[in-house]
């Protein structure tokens, strides 16, 4: 393996530099957690915004307190957006999101050194709702500009009965601006994002980086289960409506089902469970769960939902239980640009990297994006391909990779743009 040149070098240091900043940016000190809107995700914001500035980056705010990086010198007509989150999970890793939005400010600042002549303007985007922990929704920021919601997302509530209006205004954001937060399909010509892989493939195949083919749908529900609460010690058990054994058998299930499914690469996730009252010598009356359904295409996934709605139907009549289902997300199957595609994998194959093609298990922000305009990925090894998880590593080479790989996929849709234009 080639030793990467010393801007490769340059640009992973940097980028671990700026990595180690926001990280800093926790609700706690030995976890990573930055929710929407919190006093972290202002500190985290601070730091990005200043960081675009000194890019040469006009920088505004939007209604859903997104960062936008304007750099439009030639003060171009159309625009390519380029960016990621800056929200993570609980007990997070470093790089999920904050990545890509420091590759899109490594970039502008790299054209602006080289006075590299762009036929559009970039705006780099800092979506601050992507993970979806706070508030239930997820995508929540790029599904705003995309214009896939309206403002009614402004009254959902977090844990503590803070709607999301209110905590936009305590962080200094302007709800109201909601009406024009989204952007018009002709004004763009694409949406870029660099992300760790987030899975083992990119380590397991020896490569760097690598180009995205699609982005796997999603379906998330919140499954509720209510039973009856009794005396741990007076109840028989042939008697007992009890919500957590009855959740337990529809979660186990559930595991089953995508465990037949793997034709499909189906996965699904219990990633949150909450039961009432919570007392030890207490037959629980309720349990709340999250149901997290993925699969490499559509079809198989919408089968498994009707799938898991017939399990608890079934639950519900043998088990004398109440059981319903929300869905608070669906997301289908997102295919990236070929033409997008084409130029990442031209920019790897300049770096002198084989342009690895692979599809991406984990969401993106890509998926809101790719209703109103062409979307491209580009991808980050990382090491034993662990993510939500603090041991998420992507090493400064091939970060340095990484941003090399979109300053010169920016560059070649230059050529292409000013050649058709
Ligand atoms: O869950 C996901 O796939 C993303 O990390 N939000
Ligand atoms: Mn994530
Ligand atoms: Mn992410």
């Amino acid at each position: 393996v080639t030793s990467p040149d010393p801007d490769i070098v340059e640009f992973g240091r940097k980028a671990e530099t700026l990595i180690q900043a926001l990280a800093d940016c926790s609700e706690e000190p030995t976890r990573l957690i930055r929710k929407f809107l919190s006093p972290e995700h202002r500190r985290a914001a601070d730091l990005v915004q200043a960081w675009m500035s000194d890019a040469g980056m006009t920088v505004t705010q939007d209604a859903l307190a997104t960062l936008r990086g304007h750099y439009n010198p030639s003060n171009a007509s159309k625009l390519v957006l380029c960016g990621s989150h800056i929200d993570t999970v609980i007990d997070a890793g470093r790089y999920d999101g904050n990545f890509g939005v420091v590759a899109g400010i490594l970039a502008v600042d790299e054209i602006r050194r080289r006075g590299i002549d762009l036929p559009f303007g970039l705006e780099i985007l800092a979506f601050g709702d992507e993970e979806g922990v706070r508030f239930p929704t997820t995508l929540g920021s790029s599904s705003a500009i995309a214009g896939l919601v309206n403002d009614e997302v402004l009254s959902l509530v977090d844990d503590d009965g803070i709607s999301m209006r209110q905590a936009l205004m305590e962080f200094g954001a302007d709800p109201s601006a909601f009406r024009n937060i989204v952007y018009r399909p002709e004004d763009l010509l694409a949406y870029l994002e660099v992300h760790i892989e987030q899975g083992p493939v990119l380590e397991a195949q020896g490569y760097p980086v690598g180009v995205v083919t699609s982005i796997a749908g999603h379906a998330r529900h919140m499954i509720t289960v209510k039973g009856v609460a009794g005396h741990a010690g007076t109840v028989p058990m042939t008697l007992r409506r009890d919500a957590l054994t009855a959740a337990s058998k529809i979660i186990l299930d559930i595991e089953q089902l995508a465990r037949d499914n793997q034709a499909h690469a189906m996965v699904a996730t219990i990633g949150r469970l909450e039961l009432l009252p919570g007392a030890s010598n207490v037959i629980p009356n309720e349990v709340t769960f999250s149901v997290d359904l993925r699969a490499a295409s559509d079809a198989p996934r919408i089968a498994a939902t009707a799938e898991i709605e017939r399990i608890c139907a079934q639950i519900e009549a043998n088990r004398g239980v109440q059981v319903t289902l929300a869905q608070d997300h669906a997301g289908d199957t997102t295919a990236c640009s070929e033409p997008i595609q084409d130029h990442i994998a031209g920019a790897i194959s300049d770096i002198g990297l084989t342009p690895f093609r692979l599809p991406s298990g984990a969401g993106h922000d890509g998926q809101s994006l790719a209703k109103i305009t062409d979307i491209g990925m580009i991808f980050v090894r990382c090491r034993d391909g662990i993510s939500h998880n603090p041991a998420e590593h992507a090493s400064m080479d091939d970060m340095g990779y990484a941003v090399a790989a979109l300053v010169g996929t920016l560059e070649r849709m230059g050529r292409h743009y000013s050649a058709s234009s």
